[in-house]
Parts: C-alpha cells; structure tokens; sequence
C-alpha cells in the first residue's frame, strides 16, 4: 500500500496554478472532478465501496464489523488560490489512517467511512459547506438548488456533473436520514487554520460562530471624466467605506470581519460603476459579538450610501452560531491520544455542521505558517505522519469490536 508520502504526492499537483502554488479546485470544474475520480480510486485500491449522495458528496466505507460507523474525512474544494491542505490532508490522511489499521490487522467492530464533502468553502455557489449543510437539512434545498456561480449556473445544474451523460433520475438533493441513521461519529482532520499549536497534533475544542452577508450597492453609471463630483452616485464610495468599517467594527467588538469577493460592474477604468456586490465574512468568539458587528457596520454603510445616492443592501447567506463540539467525544479523543491541546478555531467546517446531527470532533495538525487560504499553507511530513497516526487511534478507538 502507498505510503503517506505518495498518497499526498498522488492528489498535490491536481488543481494546482504552478505560478502562483495557489489552488483552484471549484466544485464540479475539471479539478474536482480529477479529485473525485482519485477518491474513488484509493477507495478501490482499499476494497472500500463507494457512495455518492444525491448532494455530490462521497463516501468510502471499509464496510467490516456492524451497527453505526466511524466515518471521517473533509473536502476537496478550496477557496481560489488556496493552499494545499486545507481539506485535501482530511482525505489523505484517513486513506492513510485506514493502511495503519489495516497494516497492524485491526478488524474494526463498526464501519468506517471515508467522506469527501461538496462545496465546503462555498467558492462556486456562496454558501459554505453547502454539502454538510443539505445532508444534514440544514439549508432548504430548494434555495440550494437556485444557488448560482459566477456564469449563472445553478446548483441544480451542476450537482449531476460527476455522474456522467445519463445522471440517474432518482438523485435529489436534501437530507439524508437514511445516511446520516448510519453514521455513529464523525472525526475531521484538518490543517490548523492558525498559529496556536506548538505541538504536532491538537483537538478542537469549539467553532467561533460565522456569517458570510451579501453587499448590494447600486449607484448610477456614469463618465468618470465629465461628471461633477456632485452629481455622482458611486457605488464604490460606500463600498470603500464598507471595507474600513467591517475592520472598525471588528475592532470595537473583539470580532473579525472581512470584505472580500468583491465585483464593479462595468468595470471600465473611465467609467463610474453602476454596481459592486461585495461579501462580508464576519466571525467573533460568541454570537453576540457578531451581531453587534454587523450591526454596526450595517448602519455605517446605510449613511455612506444615502450620502452618496447609492442604494445598499445587505443580505445574510449563511450562518453558524457557536458550535461546541460533543464534550463525551472529544474526551475519549484526547484520552485515545494519550492527551493533546484542546483549542477553538474560527475556521467553519463540515464538522461544524454535522454536530447538530451526530457526535462529531475535530483533529488539528500543526500549520508552522499559521497561514491558510493562501500558497502558504503548510504541515511538514513529520506532522502529517502524527496526524495520521492520531487519526488512527482515534479510529481503533471508536471502531473497535
Ligand atoms: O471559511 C472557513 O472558515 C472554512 O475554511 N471553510
Ligand atoms: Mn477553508
Ligand atoms: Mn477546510
Ligand atoms: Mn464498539
């Protein structure tokens, strides 16, 4: 069986711009898809059966031993111009975390699971774990099935892009109870998205909630030479002023807020925008602080924009409060490990959202760079190897006869 080396060096290269290191790995576009077809592959190198759900994800099962399984894993997708971890070294290291098992002839009492979930970072339709989210019912699917990319592509239309030319008619995207009655736990490893750990491997003790809010600014197009100053209706005016009040805000109530994503349309360097959609990401320790936040920063934008006759617009599209992952779960996890740091992360994941539907826990391997979302991302191999073989215990733990 490959080591952990050639497994990661096996999935590296897929979705990678060798320009910038950064990753462009979108739900459905040839990457992920490449991604998926590399999944199934380890899954039959393993004798592991694979599964696919009527939302895109997927799913590996070592199908040995009965009742609820063990499922671990993460995503595939990352943000544009992501890094290389964040997502793929779950999925790596729980085919790994299999070998290990297997190697020392472990024969688990329960199944274990492999998953790899669609659209986490939310990069192609705006929502995130937007896989987690529709297996677990915890967005309508009907809005989910409108949710659109940047070339108005719907969800609908894109969640049969792995299933070849004649996609089964029976796939609907949704809940799953079925699915979900046959996992017992779910345990993610992930890359630290920070700079907390200073030993190789760490638990996660809770998710800060996060919000991602939509910002409408529409203003008047115009000529950017002939137009008086006071006749302007620029968008871009309030939308700069978004930018410093989200850090302001941020600031005032120990929170974190970002503006990102941003779009001026036309477009043109002599022309006055007509409109810029932007996207606010705004996350702090308690729920509270992020609404107050928010808040703030809604009622700033509103003066700017009526000052500016521009019409604004803020829209929530996603948020998860406070996730305080199962305290019995992560016990037995930091005993399996033989003790580890217990740390927060104001990083969401799709084990954030199955926690409001099974026992779920999270692995942390040390990022030396504390950078994420970004080529500078980082594990060295030694790191990965102890999270491999954590990810292992923790499986021989909950697996066990
Ligand atoms: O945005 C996040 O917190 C995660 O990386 N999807
Ligand atoms: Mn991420
Ligand atoms: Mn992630
Ligand atoms: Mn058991």
């Amino acid at each position: 069986m490959a080591t952990f080396a050639e497994l990661w060096e096996s999935l590296l290269p897929i979705g990678r711009d060798d320009g910038t290191g950064g990753y462009f790995r979108q739900s459905w576009t040839e990457p992920e898809l490449r991604c998926r077809a590399w999944f199934t592959d380890q899954a039959e190198r393993r004798g592991m059966a694979v599964e696919r759900d009527g939302n895109g994800n997927l799913f590996a099962w070592w199908a040995e031993g009965k009742g609820q399984a063990v499922l671990t894993g993460s995503h595939f997708d990352s943000v544009p111009g992501g890094g290389a971890y964040d997502g793929p070294l779950g999925i790596v290291s729980a085919f790994a975390a299999v070998d290990v098992l297997r190697a020392e002839g472990f024969r688990p009492g329960h199944p274990i699971g492999v998953a790899a979930f669609v659209e986490e970072e939310g990069a192609r339709f705006g929502v995130s774990c937007l896989g987690s989210r529709l297996l677990a019912g915890e967005i309508d699917p009907d809005r989910a099935a409108g949710l659109t990319d940047a070339e108005g592509t719907t969800f609908a239309e894109a969640v049969s892009g792995d299933l070849g030319p004649e996609p089964p008619e029976d796939y609907r995207i949704g809940r799953d109870d079925d699915l979900l009655g046959r996992i017992g736990s779910f345990v993610e490893l992930h890359v630290e998205q920070g700079r907390a750990l200073d030993v190789p491997v760490g638990v996660a003790g809770a998710i800060w909630p996060h919000g991602r809010w939509r910002m409408d600014f529409a203003g008047r197009g115009d000529h950017a030479g002939s137009t008086r100053l006071e006749d302007r209706h620029d968008p871009m005016q309030p939308f700069a002023h978004a930018v410093i009040a989200a850090r302001e805000a941020a600031e005032r109530h120990g929170a974190r807020a970002t503006v990102g994503r941003v779009r001026a349309l036309p477009g043109g360097t002599n022309v006055i925008a007509s409109q810029v959609t932007a996207w606010l990401d705004a996350r702090g320790p308690g729920d509270e602080v992020v609404r107050a936040t928010v808040a703030e920063i809604r009622e700033r934008v509103s003066l700017a924009a009526a000052f500016h006759g521009v019409d604004f617009g803020l829209s929530a599209e996603s948020y998860t409060s406070l996730v305080d992952f199962d305290a019995d779960l992560r016990k037995r996890i930091v005993a399996a490990l033989g003790g580890a740091p217990v740390l927060p992360t104001a990083a969401g994941h799709d084990a954030g959202i199955l926690a409001a539907r099974l026992p779920t826990a999270m692995l942390f391997v040390r990022n030396p760079t504390g950078v994420s979302h970004a080529p500078e991302e980082h594990a060295t191999e030694a790191d990965c190897l102890a999270g491999v073989a954590a990810l292992a215990a923790v499986l021989r733990d909950l697996a066990a006869p």
